[in-house]
């Protein structure tokens, strides 16, 4: 068996959490990750047939029963995973009730998965029956984005096309859009499932006044989904409260659009 310290799905773990932890994206216990792993690969790193312990999960994941993820521990730093990966993360595998977790590895100091775990299981239920190579869901705070809810409308066709305006790429890299739902009372049940429904249609959801979930088939690919939105909200508070001299205009979204041959929410611009 090989040690696990050196899976490439725990490095990753540990580079990403470093990452947002320095981008101020994840202060405190804020932010939370989910990795759907290769059950495969994991068996190279530990004896799936041994389990340290199992941990009720309140909600039904009847899809995902038997995969793998490895997942941030609640209540724990992304400033410390680095330092200590076994404690600060797990590897739980969903038992066959659809509602208990397995532990194979980690939570060493005997914690569990994220607060969030409903909203990151339902996410990823949601987002693998539109998508079946998306394998990471990841939530935090970014600063500007953050700051953004506070001075723009939090209406998805409007935000989305404020974000677009703000940097070229924008629309290439979130053609769908970013969803965005109402301030909600954060680790329920009731925000999982109103965040997995947004994931049919979106890999971006704002949580109003909280912060956002990202999705995505790889950890670069995620990661720089909200790393672009975040850059966006950047230029956007940058020059919010300055008079507007120049803007890409929607006759040059749809040329990006066209050009890179993505499919784009074409609701969400003002054609006329
Ligand atoms: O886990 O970010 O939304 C800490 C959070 C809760
Ligand atoms: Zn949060």
């Amino acid at each position: 068996m090989k040690d696990i310290l050196t899976a490439i799905f725990v490095t990753e773990m540990r580079k990403t959490t470093a990452n947002m932890y320095r981008l101020g994206w994840d202060e405190r216990n804020g932010g939370n990750i989910s990795y759907l792993l290769d059950e495969a690969e994991v068996a190279e790193y530990l004896d799936l047939k041994k389990v340290i312990r199992e941990i009720p999960t309140g909600f039904d994941a009847k899809p995902l029963i038997g995969k793998i993820f490895i997942v941030t521990g609640t209540g724990k730093y992304f400033k410390n995973v680095d330092e200590d990966p076994e404690t600060n993360l797990g590897i739980v595998r969903i038992k066959e009730d659809g509602t208990t977790a397995e532990l194979l590895w980690g939570f060493k100091d005997g914690g569990k998965f994220t607060s969030e775990f409903p909203a990151h299981m339902m996410s990823h239920m949601a987002r693998l029956s539109v998508d079946p190579q998306n394998r990471v869901v990841m939530h935090c705070h970014p600063t500007n984005l953050l700051a953004m809810n506070y001075v723009h409308e939090l209406d998805e066709a409007k935000f989305t096309h404020t974000l677009w305006e703000m940097c070229t790429e924008c629309i290439v890299v979130f053609p769908d859009g970013v969803g965005v739902l109402p301030w909600m009372l954060c680790g329920t049940n009731e925000i999982g499932e109103a965040t997995a429904k947004k994931m049919k249609d979106f890999r971006v959801v704002v949580w109003a006044l909280h912060g956002v979930y990202g999705a995505g088939k790889d950890m670069d690919e995620t990661f720089g989904l909200i790393e672009t939105v975040e850059k966006a909200a950047e230029i956007f508070m940058l020059t919010a409260h300055l008079p507007r001299l120049n803007t890409i205009k929607d006759e040059d979204m749809v040329k990006l659009a066209e050009h890179f041959g993505v499919k784009y929410r074409k609701d969400f611009l003002r054609l006329k």
